[in-house]
């Protein structure tokens, strides 16, 4: 998260991590017990054993509550990885999550799209700046804006086409999700509205952050069939 602020988990307790062969990678939200909502591009090609998942801590270097292997992905078969159209994958855990009141929690999918220019609250253990490298060791959140969709388009005009399936969001030059951010939430009026999952840069001017747009049609038909597949878990 570039300029966000310090968080702790109880402030987003729907908030997980993702580690790859024991490295963190990506954020995700628990959208049940045992099912968590995070980015295709966080586990395409590799494998559901490679993955476990952490709840309940603030900290990347603490040992979490709640660690969970994941059992299997189901990943978007629109998922593109040349243009990220449908940059969204739903995580099955090995085991259902203990809930911790105030700690761990789940978060409903969005239905509806958060209106334009609304804020909305991201959250993850991403750098905080563009040129860093390490994630930040502790939780971090920032409120952006979300974007017109038009605003977003001319932005991003001849660099690259949104599609139905993304939504901008933004505070221009100041705040934005970056590297480590990708896969977690951006939540508007207590829902998992969109899924961090690209953008030209971070917090650059002219460039905003890039989401997965949970309410359009085509993602949240992809998270229903999922969920209907895996026996509504
Ligand atoms: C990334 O590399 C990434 N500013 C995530 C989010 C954004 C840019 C890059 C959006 O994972």
């Amino acid at each position: 998260i570039v300029g966000g602020t310090e968080t702790t988990i109880s402030q987003v307790p729907y908030l997980v991590n993702l580690r790859q062969n024991g490295f963190f990678i990506c954020g995700g939200s628990l959208i049940s017990t045992s099912v968590v909502l995070s980015a295709a591009h966080c586990v395409y090609g590799s494998r559901p054993e490679e993955y476990t998942v952490q709840a309940g801590a603030s900290r990347l270097d603490e040992e979490a509550p709640v660690v969970r292997k994941v059992s299997r992905f189901h990943v978007s078969p629109d998922y593109s990885a040349t243009n990220f159209d449908m940059d969204v994958a739903l995580l099955q855990l090995q085991e259902k999550i203990t809930l911790i009141p105030g700690k761990v929690s789940t978060i409903a999918p969005c239905r509806n799209p958060p209106e334009n220019n609304a804020y909305a609250r991201i959250s993850g253990w991403g750098v905080t700046r563009e040129s860093n490298r390490d994630p930040a060791p502790q939780v971090r959140t920032a409120l952006v804006r979300v974007l017109p969709n038009v605003e977003c388009q001319v932005a991003y005009a001849g660099v690259a086409r949104l599609s139905d399936s993304m939504i901008c969001a933004a505070v221009r030059g100041l705040r934005d999700s970056c590297s480590g951010d990708s896969g977690g939430p951006l939540v508007y009026r207590g829902q998992v509205c969109g899924i961090v999952s690209w953008g030209f840069g971070c917090a650059r001017l002219a460039f905003p952050g890039v989401y997965t747009n949970v309410a359009s049609e085509r993602v949240h038909d992809f998270i229903e069939q999922s969920l209907g597949r895996m026996g509504k878990y």
